[in-house]
């Protein structure tokens, strides 16, 4: 499921998650909509989502790294290579932030491809000059494209590899220049398509390159690639010769094998949906997401926002989560260290400029109980990982558990931009096990497994990773590896404890409604939206008093309740149809718009604690969905029970001042007088015998600001009077503005109370109580409360 969106300081269309684990993001300026690469931001998943998780650098050397290539070097530091400063390169340290210019390129390289080798040179590959994204109209003109790779330490001098000049693989026909897909192959090769070409290149001497196959079909720049198993590269989607081009999608998938001499090129299942500028990203668990991309072009109104995951065991997709936002040209996606996907951006040019983000957490990740209860699944750890080891040699890793591990995999950290992430590759570890230490073998060759930074998980046996940890191939002479800094994976999962013990839903208290099947994660309104999101006593003031709602009487009958926030009086939940999200809405006094925020409490539909049904529809209730809340028709399965099972918590913050207006310390006309011959009445009595026309009590309020506020009056409604509901109306400064409906009670012994919405002004103002004309009258007024 896709998480919240959340705010993202920059469009993140170029992505790298750095080896201390933290997510540098670039290619536009703060909190715009505009080409440029001239500020870093770097976000600590540590921290949380708030700004306040994220850091900016500017660009110190008036570098400009929109739609560059970047690659991490041996020492942390990411290179970065042309874009908008075209012969340029640049490092960037993402702990200090500094950065250093490098020698230039021989050539621009306006989206160009950067590889580490696993020999640790950087091979760059394709490009163009500045903004010639149309060179592919005169594919026989190849002096504006960059067809010559140029290889260096990334710190030092470029060399051009002549030998290696291709216009198959970087030529203007098809744009293939435009990022070329570039892998570490067998042998020590680089493996690769462009276009539909498939090459194989050498990079020792001068080079060397040769086309090896063709695609089944032709994902020109728009398609995704991705290692997601030793020498064999998955490749979906596309179809596109660049970004503005009005040409539809495939959906079209298939896997090439780059392990023989002669590369084998098979089709896989096709996605259930067409697309272009889709992310393919390689899961813990060995599975690959496609997410985001449009259908035809670019076009927003096209955008595929269903992701869907290939199994590589079966080569079938099957349908994932529905994202919030179009992600497509300028969108990035990427794996974090806590198994969830990263994924964002998408803009400049649109059709959506998305200064947001989504976290991806594949199904992996959650489990489904005997109760049918979806929650958190209980992962496996990797609590220390001892020692060092050379290529075919043994890592011992220390487990959390003594659980069962299937297997273990190494997924590279990448860099990714355009719907190519640098060398994504996942390399399976066999293990063995001896209770809760476990044997992981490395590869032999550093063709497998290249220097590098990857997150390394096990997968227990119900298929479920542990957060990766973070490890460092070092290389260091041929044929030795050595595992570097290792850092503890942060977020992605929760406590897998349900929450017990709900207080009660007590008119006037502030309460909280925390997901039962996601402990630490209650019911909150934004942008008077309502959705779920983590919240605690250590969150920010406005997300505890966001996740805080005062209990009133059902707007549309006491036997309900209704939710009103704490922070914006007036405001409450409100329903808006079957399957409609739900909202924070002032009721405007119809009886629909009451009866659309009035719930009945009922027994938690997982068996215990509390489920919200809809006052005027019976078998619809509040639900969550991807951390958004509905009103759903239960369909009787145990996800719907758990997503419509909320533990009631108290409020975060408290509710606000109220006001306890005695009725009959009110001014009264007509026939009403002050009684107390009834029980249970509170102040001095109260006011009864409203049963003519113009009979009414008025008592002054005052209010700090001018806006809606809830009425609450405790009134009685026995018998002698009309048999069922009674009638009066409500003054506002003299006016009547609304109808107000008090339900019979058992006799005038029985207080009950009934709400409503009203504006009032600053200051004082008189608040009543009438029988009007139509009205039936007939109830006693205790209190009027006002807040
Ligand atoms: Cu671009």
């Amino acid at each position: 499921m896709f998480g919240p969106q959340m705010a993202w300081p920059v469009i993140p269309l170029h992505a790298t998650v750095a080896r201390n684990g933290h997510l540098v993001t670039f290619g536009t300026p703060l909190d715009t909509a505009r080409q440029g690469g001239v500020t870093y931001d770097d976000w600590d998943p540590a921290l949380g989502t708030a700004r306040s998780a994220h850091t900016q650098a500017p660009s110190m050397h008036g570098y400009d790294s929109f739609c560059n290539g970047a690659v991490t070097l041996p020492d942390g530091r990411i290179l970065m290579v042309g874009g908008n400063s075209t012969t340029s390169t640049m490092t960037y340290d993402p702990v200090s932030r500094s950065q250093t210019m490098g020698a230039n390129l021989a050539r621009q390289r306006w989206y160009a491809s950067a590889l580490r080798l696993a020999d640790d040179r950087v091979l760059v590959l394709g490009g163009a000059n500045y903004y010639n994204t149309g060179a592919y109209r005169n594919p026989g003109d190849n002096s504006g494209v960059a067809t010559v790779p140029e290889i260096g330490t990334g710190t030092g001098a470029w060399t051009s590899l002549t030998g290696a000049t291709s216009t198959m693989a970087f030529g203007a026909l098809d744009n293939r220049w435009w990022y070329p897909r570039a892998f570490n192959g067998p042998n020590g090769t680089v493996v690769g398509t462009s276009g539909d070409q498939v090459w194989r290149m050498s990079t020792s001497g001068t080079g060397s390159i040769t086309r090896t196959a063709t695609l089944p079909f032709n994902p020109r720049v728009s398609g995704s690639q991705v290692m997601y198993a030793p020498n064999r590269i998955l490749v979906a989607g596309g179809g596109q010769p660049f970004n503005e081009d009005g040409t539809a999608a495939t959906n079209r998938a298939a896997v090439v094998d780059v392990s023989g001499s002669t590369v084998r090129v098979t089709s896989t299942a096709s996605m259930a949906s067409a697309r272009n500028w889709l992310n393919l990203s390689v899961l813990l668990d060995g599975r690959v997401l496609a997410s985001g991309g449009t259908a035809v072009g670019t076009q927003g109104g096209t955008a595929v926002r269903r992701a869907e995951i290939w199994n590589p065991a079966t080569g079938t997709w099957t349908a994932a989560a529905t994202a919030q936002r179009t992600r497509t040209y300028h969108s990035t996606a990427l794996l974090m260290p806590s198994g969830a996907v990263f994924t964002g951006g998408g803009g400049v040019p649109g059709p959506e400029d998305n200064l947001n983000a989504e976290m991806y957490y594949p199904p992996s990740l959650f489990t489904r109980g005997a109760d049918g209860v979806v929650r958190w699944a209980s992962r496996p750890t990797i609590t220390t990982l001892a020692g060092s080891a050379t290529y075919g040699g043994q890592l011992t890793l220390g487990m959390g558990d003594a659980r069962t591990v299937r297997e273990a995999s190494l997924v590279s950290l990448g860099s990714v931009t355009h719907s190519y992430q640098t060398d994504e590759r996942r390399i399976p570890l066999a293990v063995t096990q001896n209770g809760a230490s476990v044997r992981v073998m490395l590869p032999t060759s550093a063709s497998t497994l290249p220097p590098g930074d990857y997150l390394l998980s096990t997968v227990d046996s119900a298929g479920v990773p542990s957060p990766g940890q973070v490890l460092t191939i070092n290389r260091s002479g041929a044929g030795t590896v050595t595992v570097g800094t290792t850092q503890t994976a942060t977020g992605g999962s929760g406590t897998t404890t349900p929450p017990t013990g709900s207080v009660p839903l007590t008119a006037g208290t502030s309460v909280g409604l925390e997901a039962v099947n996601f402990p630490g994660y209650r019911v909150r309104h934004g942008n008077f939206q309502a959705s779920l999101s983590q919240v605690s006593a250590a969150s920010s003031g406005l997300d505890q008093a966001d996740s805080s709602f005062v209990v009133r009487p059902g707007l549309a009958g006491s036997a309900g309740v209704s939710l009103e926030a704490v922070n914006y009086p007036g405001l409450y939940l409100r329903t808006n149809g079957t399957g409609g999200r739900v909202t924070l809405t002032r009721p405007d006094g119809s009886a629909a718009a009451a009866a659309a925020s009035t719930f009945r409490p009922v027994t938690g539909l997982t068996g215990q604690n509390t489920s919200l049904e809809l006052w005027s529809s019976p078998g619809v209730y509040l639900r969550h969905q991807d951390f958004q809340l509905f009103a759903q028709a239960s369909d009787g399965g145990g996800g719907f029970r758990a997503d419509a099972t909320f533990a009631v918590r108290a409020g975060l913050a408290g509710a606000p001042a109220a006001a306890v207006l005695q009725g009959e310390g009110g001014a009264l006309t007509g026939s009403a007088v002050v009684w107390n011959g009834s029980q249970g009445w509170t102040g001095t009595g109260y006011v009864a015998n409203l049963i003519t026309t113009g009979s009414s009590t008025t008592v002054t309020a005052n209010r700090p600001a001018a806006g809606p506020v809830t009425l609450t009056v405790r009134y009685a409604g026995g018998g002698g009077g009309p048999t069922g509901p009674r009638t009066l109306g409500l003054l506002v400064n003299g006016q009547r503005v609304q109808t107000a409906t008090f339900a019979a009670t058992a006799d005038w012994n029985s207080w009950a109370l009934a709400s409503a919405v009203v504006d009032l002004p600053a200051g004082n103002s008189t608040v009543g109580i009438v029988m009007g004309q139509g009205d039936t009258g007939w109830i006693d007024v205790d209190a009027i409360t006002v807040g």
